[in-house]
């Protein structure tokens, strides 16, 4: 099995009680399929159904007859009232569905139904789900519906098919054979994005190329945009904010020019001429030498307002970065996005969403929740969760990120009082006048099995699920997943799911351990490099953040530093400011501390820090022992494919642990503590390696 068919392989169910029950139930259904949409449902189910159960279900004409009843509210009118109260239809709202037992004429029934054909075929891909995770299909009582509206995959492929941080081969979309030929696995990734909800995708980088808005590509957009729409997925397109200048001949690209605005309305009008339903652009403006409207003395409202007039009569809407850094290198990287964004707050056009990374530097294996979240009540803001590996080992690393994505959706930010998590604040509660969404920076490339690591498919799917629902659990999330990728043997789901949770802390340990950050290898983000101290600038090198000296380690963002910690609101404010009460996850993210200062555990920070290295790779290792018992209960090609991916995960973590530990020995001057291997080399080796042609690496080609 080559992991192509995602967690969309329906396997055979092989339970005989439980193939009697749902046969004898699922045998003739009620699916009048009159829309695109409907359509893709109905062969869904069908192959679904065939493949799992061996059985091709009667068609039946009237709901008495059939066993499953499959429509929207209106092609159910007459037994809507036995389904659901009308205010259950409303909370479901355009895309979601319910699933539940009824009975009629004596008859016990499932019925799915929605209000819309996209409510059907998510409404197919939830039942199938419960068929792939074997549920009991007598009991159910599902009410489902996204809370977010905008579910994206942030695509940051290039033209010329490079992505930048991409590690699962060249992107999928082959622009050269566009729009002639519509390869059979466009329909595929339309197809496993709306069994998980996501309804929209960014086709290019966020470091854009100005060539993508040309009407030679936008008739190669439009030809991907007619593959997805049956699956509800709309396209978006990241922009160059100079395109003015570089494909409409402008002498400028100032927000605030006539010309320059009429230019992105004749734009827009084109677009939409050749896509109806496009949804809009995505800008990084003023970061890392991108163009942008402080370019012309103008702000980001000016220039995130003026795009958003131009696609406010077609109903697009426009993601603007919050992820902006500049050449004048402040106290800390860490605060600027607030500051350049908060004076702007209820400045933005209705149509404007505002896309903030989880964390205030850079997708890092841990950060605390970034400050904006809870400071603009006013603007509508999406979350960018990175599902692509850029600091988590690539694709080489299992590193379950669900743990990751929910650490920040949990988060209490307090903006109104106890309980305004993250995700409340994404979901719109405290201001429904806002537009919602979360974005993920996707993983996809043209390997066989999608991501490159056969578990890194579940980094998307979990995207999808917790962009539909951000209140599910890490654990739900990741027993679906191996249910429906691999199987549903207890002997296998219940060890797999406790690695799969354990991982992304494992990394976090030999990597990055107690709010360490930003210490990779230079420019390819690949492996340690703790000791980069010249890279261009003082905050792309690692010293700029761990800041080790013969003192002790940690960026002092306190009142007495940096005072990154009063972007946040109190309490969390006082609890990251306090050495006493900041989480020791964050500890030296928020403080510096001496190399002798006693940690929670009794152990000094020096010898904490060496115990996290050395219990993470000692996890890797617990995880491959884990792995190899499970070659009777998966196939071949993918065990050996993680056996190998697992060997190569392994080293990876002894090298970060014996440079770092090395490393910081230079400032603290403390020997490792009795009992632990000592490293294979000296650090110079470490210092010494380099992944010259490591993937992924930038540009906007
Ligand atoms: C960083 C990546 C860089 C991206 C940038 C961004 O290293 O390649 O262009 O983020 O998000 O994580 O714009």
């Amino acid at each position: 099995d080559n992991g192509y068919k995602l967690w969309l392989e329906y396997h055979k169910i092989t339970d005989a009680a439980k193939v009697k029950i749902y046969t004898s139930q699922l045998g003739t259904t009620f699916f009048q399929t009159k829309s695109a949409q409907s359509g893709v449902a109905y062969n869904e189910l069908s192959s679904g159904l065939i493949d799992m159960l061996n059985l091709k279900p009667v068609k039946v004409s009237s709901v008495k007859d059939g066993g499953l009843i499959i429509g929207t509210r209106n092609e159910l009118r007459d037994i809507d009232h036995v389904i659901a109260a009308d205010s259950l239809f409303e909370r479901i709202g355009n895309e979601g569905y319910i699933i539940k037992n009824i009975v009629i004429a004596g008859r016990k029934k499932v019925v799915v139904t929605a209000n819309t054909d996209i409510g059907i075929l998510y409404g197919v891909f939830g039942f199938l789900r419960l068929l792939e995770t074997q549920t009991d299909i007598n009991k159910l009582n599902i009410v489902e519906y996204p809370r977010t509206m905008y579910r994206i995959l942030d695509h940051w492929d290039n033209l010329n098919r490079t992505v930048e941080r991409g590690y699962a081969g060249a992107s999928i979309w082959n622009w050269h054979k566009l729009p002639g030929y519509i390869d059979q696995r466009y329909i595929d990734y339309a197809r496993a994005n709306a069994s998980v909800g996501i309804n929209g995708s960014v086709l290019n980088n966020v470091n854009a190329n100005a060539l993508i808005l040309t009407t030679d590509y936008l008739i190669k957009v439009k030809a991907l945009a007619d593959a997805f729409r049956p699956y509800g997925i709309k396209v978006y397109l990241s922009v160059k904010f100079s395109s003015p200048i570089e494909i409409g001949k402008l002498k400028t690209a100032d927000p605030l020019d006539p010309q320059v605005q009429q230019w992105w309305k004749d734009k827009a009008n084109e677009i939409y001429h050749y896509i109806p339903d496009f949804g809009g652009f995505l800008v990084k403006a003023n970061s890392e030498g991108q163009p942008g409207p402080q370019t012309y003395g103008r702000t980001h409202a000016d220039g995130a307002n003026m795009l958003a007039d131009a696609l406010a009569p077609h109903h697009g809407i426009v993601m603007w970065r919050a992820f902006v850094y500049d050449n004048n290198v402040p106290d800390d990287r860490a605060k600027q996005a607030y500051n350049e964004f908060k004076p702007f707050d209820g400045k933005f056009r209705p149509n404007v969403i505002i896309q903030v990374k989880n964390g205030a530097i850079d997708f890092q294996p841990r950060e605390p929740f970034h400050p904006l979240f809870g400071a603009m009540p006013n603007t509508s803001l999406m979350i960018e969760f990175q599902l692509t590996q850029e600091y988590l080992g690539f694709s080489t690393h299992l590193v379950f990120e669900a743990p990751l994505f929910k650490e920040c959706l949990d988060a209490d930010t307090y903006a109104m009082g106890k309980g305004a998590s993250v995700a409340n604040i994404l979901e719109g509660k405290y201001n429904r006048k806002l537009i919602t969404g979360m974005a993920g920076v996707a993983n996809i490339g043209s390997d066989i099995n999608w991501c490159g690591h056969p578990f890194a498919q579940a980094n998307w799917f979990a995207f999808g699920r917790l962009a539909w629902n951000p209140g599910q659990s890490s654990d739900k999330i990741a027993d679906e997943w191996l249910r429906m990728t691999f199987n549903n043997d207890l002997t296998f789901v219940k060890p797999m799911k406790r690695v799969m949770l354990q991982s992304r802390e494992t990394a976090v340990n030999y990597m990055t351990p107690l709010g360490l950050h930003h210490i990779m290898g230079v420019n390819t983000h690949y492996g340690p490099g703790p000791w980069v101290d010249d890279a261009g600038r003082a905050d792309w090198t690692a010293v700029y953040y761990h800041k080790a000296d013969s003192g002790g380690i940690g960026f002092n963002r306190t009142s007495t530093g940096s005072n990154a910690v009063s972007q946040y609101l109190i309490p969390v404010r006082d609890r990251f400011e306090n050495l006493n009460t900041c989480p020791e996850k964050y500890l030296l993210w928020f403080h510096h501390v001496k190399w002798t200062y006693p940690t929670k555990s009794g152990r000094n920070l020096w010898n904490e820090l060496v115990y996290r290295y050395y219990t993470g790779v000692d996890s890797v290792k617990s995880m491959q022992q884990i792995w190899n018992n499970m070659a009777s209960k998966v196939d071949a090609e993918r065990f050996t494919a993680v056996k190998q991916l697992m060997s190569i995960q392994y080293q990876e973590a002894q090298r970060w642990r014996d440079a770092c530990v090395l490393y910081f020995q230079t400032f603290s001057q403390l020997p490792i503590p009795p009992g632990y291997e000592t490293p294979a080399h000296a650090l110079s080796y470490y210092r010494d390696q380099k992944f010259l042609m490591a993937p992924g690496i930038g540009g906007n080609q």
